[in-house]
């Protein structure tokens, strides 16, 4: 299987680190949207040419929580990850549904403020508290966001963290999250090298766009 991706890619890291817990051969195939030539080649696959793009046996797949969708349906063990009981599974579509469409934004946004020291408006901290908060929420009574096992939603919302945890964010008044954000760290191999590897890759390319 091909994965196009960059490790600083917010959207890639759910996806490299479900692959990860799932013990799957990924080729790698790094791709910088903002090389021309790499670009041409993901555009060779993903008319669309965002990364990630999985390539599987000829099948791709791009939209992350589409390709989470796509290698837990396929690949895990049992449907744990991605519950097929209808219930279970809206919750895991909401807990997903709610990272998509505002939560992933809100918190790359401002670390990408805080990495080359801009300010980030208190609007925008405001958002972000308030999905921190959800999330608070999510996990009161619950080891998981979507509830009592380990799904891709907590993949997907677990690099929100990373990105908040990059800008040293506060953590102690939400202690599930605290817990959990912990724990996360259990399920994923070689988390901590590569974490820096991300703020390392992340900072250069902010610093060079920021010029
Ligand atoms: N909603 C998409 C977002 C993917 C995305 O926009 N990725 C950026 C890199 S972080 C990208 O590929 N940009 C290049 C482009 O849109 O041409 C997903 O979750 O996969």
């Amino acid at each position: 299987m091909d994965l196009y991706y960059h490790i600083r890619s917010a959207p890639c890291q759910p996806v490299v680190f479900l692959a990860r817990h799932l013990g799957l051969e990924l080729n790698h195939k790094v791709t910088s949207v903002y090389d021309p030539k790499d670009l041409e080649a993901l555009k060779k696959v993903n008319p669309q040419h965002t990364i990630p793009t999985l390539v599987d046996n000829g099948h791709v797949v791009w939209e992350s929580y589409a390709i989470l969708i796509y290698l837990a349906e396929k690949y895990a063990q049992d449907d744990s990850l991605y519950p097929k009981n209808p219930t279970e599974r809206s919750v895991v579509h909401q807990r997903l549904f709610f990272d998509s469409g505002m939560f992933q934004m809100a918190t790359l946004q401002a670390v990408s403020q805080y990495l080359v020291n801009k300010p980030i408006s208190e609007e925008h901290m405001a958002k972000v508290k308030r999905g921190v908060e959800i999330v608070e929420m999510y996990l009161t009574n619950s080891p998981y966001v979507a509830g009592q096992k380990l799904t891709i939603a907590d993949f997907s919302i677990f690099v929100s963290f990373c990105s908040l945890d990059m800008m040293k964010y506060d953590l102690t008044a939400y202690p599930n999250v605290a817990r959990w954000f912990a724990k996360m760290g259990t399920h994923i191999p070689e988390l901590g090298p590569t974490r820096k590897v991300i703020r390392k890759e992340l900072k250069a390319l902010l610093d060079s766009l920021n010029k």
